[in-house]
Order: C-alpha cells, then structure tokens, then sequence
C-alpha cells in the first residue's frame, strides 16, 4: 500500500468540475477557478462548462436567497438539516464503537455528509439505490430512520437487516436501498442487474425508475466495473454509477493507482458520458445526480457522476490515517464542508445563527433518541440465524452452525451398512 504524500495538484483536481462527452471526446477539462471554500466562494455548478465560459460564469459569492436560483430556501435549510444529522450520528458511532457497542467494521460518512444529501435528494422514492460499505448516511437520507440505522450497527433485531448485516450491510425493500455491499465493487453486478430488469419492467419515459450504484474511486479499478459499464452501454441501461472520490482507497492515493485520475473519463471507452462535480456543495451533487438520473430514465443512456469529496476521518473507525501528514489533516479540518454551507446559508440570509443551533441540537437530539433505541432492541435470538439468507425459501439450504460438522457424524459408516444391506 503506497503511503499519502501531500499533493497540491490534487486540491486543484479535487475543486475542479468537468464532463467527459459520450463518444469519449473531452469537452472540458475542468473550471479555471477552484471553488475556495475556506473562504465561502463556492461553485454553484460547472459541469458542462467550458474553460472559456467556466471563468466568466464562476460566482465570486453566492447569490442572495430572493435573487440565485436553484432550491428555495426551506429547501436549502433542509439539506443542512440532513447534513448536520448524519455528521452527529456518525461521530456517535464512532463513540460508540470505542465502547464496544458496535463490532466489526464500520466506515464513517465524515466529510460526504453533503454529497450524500445531494445524491439522495435528487434520486426519488421509486428509484434503486445500492452503495459501499460506507453506507449509513445515504440509509439516513433514504428515509430508514437513524434508530433503526443505529439499532443495526448495535447488531439488534430492530435494525433495518434485523441486526444480521451490521455496518456495512444497510437494507430495505421499502425504501429500494438494496444494500451495503462489503465487497468492494460488489455491489456493482447487482446494481446493473436491476438496471436490466428496469427495461424489462417498463418504457423509458419521466416516470421510469432509474438505478444509482454507488461506489469509491478504489472500486474503479476492479474488472466488474468495466464489464458493468460495458453492458450498461450496449444495453441502454438507465442507471448512473455514482463514484464518491474521496482521494484514496483505504491508504492508496487515486494517484497512485489509477491510470487515469479523473475517474469520471472512465467510461469513455465505453461511450458512457462522465461528469466530476465539487461534493461539498449538496446543491451542485444534486443538479448534476438529477440530470444524469433524467437522463437514464428518459434516454436510457447510463452515465458516471464524480463526486470529489474529503473523508475527514480514517478509512474506518480503527484506522488512524497515520499515512496523511500533520499539514494535511490540519487542511481537511479547514476543508469540512459542513461549517462550510452552514456558513454559506447564513450568509445568504436563509438561516441565523439560532436557528442554525436548533438544528444542531435537534440532530443532537435524535442521534441520542437512536442510541437509546438501539440500546433497548434485544439481540437477535439464534434460531433467526438462517431465516433470511435468502428471500426465499431454499430446499436443502444449510443451517449449520459455525464448527458444526458438515456431515452427521456416522454417515459414512451408515452408508457402508446401506451398501452391504
Ligand atoms: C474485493 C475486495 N478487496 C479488498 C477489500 C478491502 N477493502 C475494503 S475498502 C477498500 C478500499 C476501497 O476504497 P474506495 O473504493 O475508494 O472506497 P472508500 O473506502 O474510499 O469509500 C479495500 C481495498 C474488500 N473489502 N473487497
Ligand atoms: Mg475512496
């Protein structure tokens, strides 16, 4: 595993936005101005724009409430809301992964509260959503609630996979998150899978459903990738792999492993258009999520979304990023894009400073109202052990305990006395 090395280019790549058209030429390489959040400018959305434009159009501050357009301002208050609460729940679970309440592994949304809203609000109530392992936010945003979200990382039967799946294993039929994968990329096969069944199910059209796979920029390196891209793009399969570009795959640099950084060109051998897009505004994750969701629903044209994001934390709860210089984390800190659009709506006039804290503190609220949930929902009983394996009943389908033989101890000798008999 390469270790981190600060990379300044990479702050430039990180803030850029760009669009890689579908026969794979490149129409933009990105805006000549970075977004500087430090200092509350931020892109509203450079996707499709030209180097040329992209320098008239980038906003030396956002426009006020009444004049900017784009989501109004209860709207906007409640992107921050979602933020601020997945922020606070996944800084609980992290506590309360110090304290042995939760077990196993468990990746934290630290730094992509905004592109999971983003991403969320623009995907509706009748589209698929399969994701990483790093996952709870996104169930959050979905509507599965933070209690049973929680009751799952505590492994209790009130959590949303009964308590069976734990941190990386988010699910719910109800709400069309079909998981949480552990697997890294293996959510991918699935997810273009339900994308095929969509064209089955029924016509394109502003109706249709459509299909968000998400994933990190580690996970474009492997195979099932790009065969997914591939029969996504001869298929016609209205589904947009979303890539959360967090810089580095557990310890390794997109750099480091990847022949081409800017992962959202990754599909143009495939003619699949690519958009990179800044994902420390949830506002810009969601406008660019939207039309490239229309554009799978209504097209069937499949397509990539790079969301340049920071993780503020290590990969999981127990990694302490020793591979990032001093300098570095003390940037990211600077970098955290939740004060960030706090800030951003205060200055707009959407939001004071007090109605800020309420949210705060409501989010406080909840997160601990889900603890005590999760801590009051009884441990999954043995017996439930194998019901739900698989959707459906299986004959013959195994349901041995760990250590249990394979075989009944006798059967070979049963089976000798058979032969004779
Ligand atoms: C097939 C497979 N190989 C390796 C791992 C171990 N592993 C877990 S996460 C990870 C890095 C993935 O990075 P990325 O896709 O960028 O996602 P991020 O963790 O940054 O969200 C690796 C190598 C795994 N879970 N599955
Ligand atoms: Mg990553």
């Amino acid at each position: 595993m390469a270790g981190r090395t600060q990379d300044p280019q990479r702050e430039k790549k990180a803030a850029s936005s760009g669009s890689a058209r579908a026969d794979g030429a490149k129409t933009t390489t990105g805006r000549t101005k970075a977004p500087a959040r430090s200092t509350g400018t931020r892109a509203r959305s450079a996707a499709s724009a030209t180097p040329a434009t992209a320098a008239k159009k980038a906003p030396a501050k956002r426009a006020s409430a009444t004049t900017r357009s784009g989501p109004d301002a209860a709207t906007r208050v409640d992107y921050y809301r979602q933020m601020a609460l997945i922020r606070e729940f996944e800084q609980r679970a992290g506590e309360m992964y110090q304290r042995a309440k939760i077990g196993g592994y468990c990746h934290l949304n630290l730094g992509e509260e905004p592109s999971v809203v983003g991403l969320m609000t623009a995907l509706r109530p009748t589209d698929y959503l399969f994701t990483n392992y790093r996952d709870h936010g996104y169930a959050i945003a979905r509507g599965m609630g933070a209690g049973r979200v929680m009751a799952e990382l505590f492994g209790r039967s009130d959590g949303v996979s009964k308590g069976l799946g734990g941190s990386m294993h988010m699910f719910d039929v109800d709400k069309r998150m079909l998981g949480g994968y552990g697997i890294v990329g293996g959510q991918i096969p699935p997810a273009t899978g339900a994308a095929l069944a969509l064209t089955y199910r029924g016509k394109p059209g502003p109706d249709a459903e459509a299909v968000m796979c998400q994933m990190g920029d580690g996970t474009t390196n492997i195979g099932a990738f790009h065969e997914a891209l591939n029969l996504a793009a001869i298929w016609k399969l209205p589904i947009v792999y979303v890539i959360i570009n967090n810089g580095l795959g557990m310890a390794t640099t997109v750099e480091n492993a990847s022949g081409e950084p800017e992962l959202y060109k990754r599909g143009a051998s495939y003619r699949i258009e690519g958009r990179r897009v800044d994902g420390s505004d949830p506002e810009v994750v969601r406008q660019a999520a939207v039309e490239m969701l229309t554009a799978a629903r209504e097209k069937r044209q499949p397509g990539i979304l790079e969301v340049m994001s920071y993780r503020l934390r290590g990969h999981s709860v127990v990694d302490p990023a020793r591979y990032r210089s001093k300098e570095e984390t003390a940037h990211l800190k600077d970098l955290d894009p939740l004060p960030a659009y706090r800030a951003q709506l205060i200055a707009d006039g959407v939001l004071d400073e007090k109605a800020a804290e309420k949210i705060d503190g409501d989010a406080v609220k909840e997160v601990a109202d889900a603890i005590a949930f999760a801590d009051a929902s009884p441990e999954p009983s043995a017996d439930q052990l194998f019901q739900f394996t698989y959707a459906t009943d299986v004959p013959n389908a195994p349901r041995l305990m760990p250590g249990d033989p394979v075989l009944a101890p006798g059967w070979d000798t049963d089976r000798a006395q058979k032969q004779e008999a």
